[in-house]
């Protein structure tokens, strides 16, 4: 072998300080194309990333010839999210090397810190659905299990939340702008997607009645493969997402009668397929574009699923050993169909076996029973789009309702509820259907959420197939949501117990006896008083308002929606601020009233919301009577990078929906597990939280989920009777509906008045108002007395174990996807730790 060749392989494999370093100055000149004095902090950070990139791909080619070498069965988890976030910190820290890295950069006079701060945020997805999703991919490496991600590489992730004059405006999120060393661009990985065409009747070889999809346009999806890093880096899986490329078969009849130009256009527009995600969070739009997209990435994803089947099989009654595939809700549920065309059309399977083989492999993850969010295409849309798909979908509709007719005995309504088809107003699609239909396992993400579902909208088919629904509660992944964004707590833990906690998270269940050691707490308040000053500075740097650090920081952070009833939290903190004003003599303890999240664009409420609480904030943070007592910041652009300084840095986790509209919750899960008491309704995984840390250490208000079925069963309530016998709502009701908060426009905010009154209060905020009252005054009490509040805390992150999505992804691979780990053999101890 060349020498010079042999030494840059042994550079590129060591994970000591001095290789690092040696290796980015390397980097630096020879691929970043900079000498040190010339080199900015983004050129800085490519550097460090394409080293450590270096020290992945051998496990990462090992890990793939391992899987295929031993014919493993896989899993497909296709997401039209993947909420990623900083992916240096996490290769770092997964590897093992994040010290011999800061040490190298410290040689080199450059600040980690800084350099961490260089990379974008990578926001392939909403909130919770798309964050899911790329636990889920952390928990599958770190437990060596078969898991490919499948999405979208958009090249617009989720817009860029600004605040003007206290509204929120979107700016485009170029997060590619600058090159994303972290992918692998696979241009030989290519697959047609088709749309539009007419499909064609004919006989096969041997006289059966046949389809061809014909003249349809076509568009190429391209292959971009990230690694995902397992803790220790035994296990590097692949994310792969796809972007649209125009075909160049081009119409040479264009070229003679002088269209080429328009030609070209067409197929320019083409690639608009993967140009940016629909920035809503469980809602749908309804738009062809949206539609399109799913489609895309579904079909370029089985084409790609059945091309590595087939490298080992030829026979398709094998295919649901050798893969799962994962439906992250509705939005890949047309890969029903597509399955079906694939196998049915494309290899010659007889229909029969071939949905046998289709339901096999399925199984469909359901993450809101929200009406609106609840996919339903319209038919004729379905029908010029994929014109196959549709007749598909007739032909599974038909076969089913057929079987069910003779255990419905001619109840009509109840064969039109089953039905694919809405046939109510304009005929749709219903994806939900078709993907429960399709699929041998349906699965909720909390207890409470999949009791629900049984209940509600999948009532019907739950009585046609009792043992298909079932449980997985969501979890979050202890790498990135403690080990990496709390630094402060995750030292003081593996100081008393090991660091076993990493990868079996279960294991904090020992801090549960430390609760009650004195010298146990004082170091448990100072890594969240640490935690809290880095906030506070993150704040300011934000905002401009200075927060006090020993006041409650009371979070609520997610996307902004009516449901989840940020309007509940400022009608507190406004009746705190008069309480304040009205008794300037009490000891107050001071409250910080602290808001992040996102509104889709087009959800006007939501950002009537915002603007509601950025000038309730003006008023109050500028009010001397309040002695600072009570602050409130709005965070703008809330993403993955923001919740890991938020996250650690909270007292009180703030997760108030409306019983039974929240279906799990995820960042209750990272509040708790980072020392936050959770004051919230009993919805989601809010419950699952209190029967782990205990009723004692967390504060529960408000309607139960049968509670408010009944009472909207029973015709719903008077709001303004509420109001009326409530005098503290009622006064800060007034002083939002007189301009108060808004002078210059007194009027702003009657539609959020006009929806709590004559609207019915739909979310039940003046109805849970008091209750939610007496809870944050119970918080505030407590606050009172350090050592019981970090007594508690302690509990908090003691028990929270079991939301590791390590638990979550186990679940799933035992109960729906049966898969097992496939672990390196021993290498000697030459790997990675
Ligand atoms: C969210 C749900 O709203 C949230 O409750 C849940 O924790 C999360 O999914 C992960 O399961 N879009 N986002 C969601 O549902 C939909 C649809």
């Amino acid at each position: 072998m060349d020498a010079r060749y042999k030494t840059r392989e042994i550079e590129r494999r060591s994970l000591d300080v001095d290789g690092l370093k040696r290796s980015f100055l390397e980097w630096l000149v020879y691929s970043v194309g900079k000498d040190a004095r010339a080199a900015t902090r983004r050129d800085w950070f490519h550097t460090v990333a394409l080293s450590v990139r270096d020290r992945l791909v051998d496990r990462w080619m090992d890990t793939t010839r391992r899987y295929y070498q031993e014919d493993a069965k896989r899993v497909y988890y296709l997401s039209l999210e993947f909420l990623i976030g900083r992916l240096l910190t996490n290769s770092l820290s997964n590897l093992g090397i994040m010290e011999e890295c800061r040490q190298a950069l410290d040689r080199l006079g450059l600040s980690m810190d800084e350099v961490i701060d260089a990379e974008p945020d990578a926001a392939l997805g909403n909130g919770g659905l798309g964050r899911l999703a790329a636990c889920f991919l952390d928990s599958m490496a770190t437990q060596a299990l078969p898991g490919y991600g499948y999405g979208i590489r958009y090249e617009f992730g989720l817009f860029e939340q600004r605040f003007e004059h206290g509204w929120q405006v979107e700016y485009p999120e170029q997060w590619l702008q600058f090159g994303n060393p972290w992918e692998f661009p696979r241009p030989e990985v290519l697959y047609p997607v088709q749309f539009y065409g007419r499909v064609e009747e004919f006989r096969d070889s041997v006289g059966e009645k046949a389809y061809r999809w014909v003249d349809a346009e076509r568009v190429l999806a391209m292959a971009y493969d990230t690694p995902v890093v397992g803790y220790s880096g035994e296990t590097i899986n692949t994310l792969r997402l796809w972007s649209a490329r125009a075909t160049r078969d081009f119409n040479f009849g264009h070229f003679n009668d002088g269209a080429y130009m328009k030609a070209v256009e067409q197929k320019v527009l083409s690639e608009n397929l993967s140009r940016v995600l629909y920035p809503n969070d469980a809602t749908e739009t309804g738009k062809e574009l949206r539609f399109k997209q799913e489609y895309f990435f579904t079909s370029a994803s089985l084409q790609d699923i059945l091309r590595r089947f087939l490298q080992h099989h030829n026979n398709f009654d094998d295919l649901p050993s050798k893969a799962a595939i994962q439906l992250n809700d509705t939005h890949p549920a047309i890969g029903i169909a597509e399955m079906m065309r694939l196998l049915v059309d494309q290899h010659a399977v007889r229909w029969d076996r071939a949905w046998d083989i289709t339901r096999a492999t399925f199984a469909y993850t359901n993450h809101t029973l929200l009406p609106e969010a609840l996919e339903a295409w319209p038919v004729r849309m379905v029908e010029r789009v994929l014109p196959r798909h549709m007749q598909i979908i007739y032909e599974i509709n038909a076969r089913f309702l057929n079987r069910s007719k003779a255990r419905a005995a001619g109840d009509n309504a109840r064969l039109a509820r089953l039905s694919l088809i809405d046939e109510r107003g304009d005929r749709r699609v219903r994806m939900g259907n078709l993907a429960f239909l399709g699929s041998h396992k349906v699965n909720g993400v909390s207890a409470l959420h999949t009791d629900l579902m049984k209940q509600t909208v999948f009532a019907d088919f739950h009585q046609e197939f009792p043992d298909r629904i079932t449980n997985k509660t969501n979890g979050i992944t202890p790498r990135r949501w403690l080990k990496q964004a709390n630094p402060a707590l995750s030292e003081l833990i593996t100081s008393r117990i090991g660091d076993g906690w990493i990868h079996d998270l279960g294991q904090l269940t020992s801090l549960v006896e430390k609760a009650d050691d004195v010298v146990f707490r004082e170091e448990f308040r100072r890594a969240k008083r640490k935690n809290k000053k880095r906030l506070a500075a993150y704040i300011a740097r934000q905002t401009g308002v200075e927060v006090q650090v020993d006041s409650i920081f009371d979070v609520q952070v997610k996307r902004m929606h009516e449901y989840k009833r940020q309007l509940l939290n400022l009608l507190h903190a406004v009746a705190l601020y008069n309480e304040m004003r009205d008794n300037p003599m009490v000891s107050w303890v001071p409250v910080t009233k602290i808001f992040a999240g996102k509104a889709a664009p087009s959800y006007h409420m939501a950002k009537l919301i915002i603007k509601l609480i950025n000038d309730v904030a003006k008023v109050v943070n500028h009010d001397p009577a309040v002695h600072d007592n009570l602050k409130i910041v709005y965070l703008p652009n809330y993403n993955v990078t923001a919740a890991e300084i938020i996250m650690p840095a909270a007292d009180l986790s703030e997760q108030i929906s409306t019983a039974g509209l929240e279906a799990s919750g995820t960042g209750n899960m990272k509040l708790a597990l980072n020392g936050a008491l959770t004051i919230g309704t009993l919805d989601g995984a809010n419950v699952e939280i209190r029967e782990h840390v205990g009723s004692d250490n967390i504060f529960i208000f408000g309607l139960t989920a049968e509670e408010v079925a009944d009472l909207k069963a029973g015709g719903g309530f008077n709001p303004r009777e509420v109001i009326a016998s409530n005098p503290s709502l009622k006064r800060a009701l007034d002083m939002i509906s007189t301009g108060v908060f808004s002078p210059e426009d007194p009027n702003r905010y009657h539609p959020i008045l006009q929806a709590l009154t004559d609207g019915g209060d739909h979310f039940l905020v003046t109805a849970d108002f008091a209750d939610y009252c007496r809870a944050q005054e119970a918080a505030m009490e407590l606050y009172r007395d350090p050592e019981e509040w970090t007594r508690k805390a302690i509990l908090n992150t003691a028990n929270m174990g079991w939301f590791s999505s390590d638990r979550t992804v186990n679940e799933y691979a035992q109960e729906i996807w049966e898969v097992k780990p496939v672990r390196a053999v021993d290498d000697g101890g030459e790997g990675f730790r």
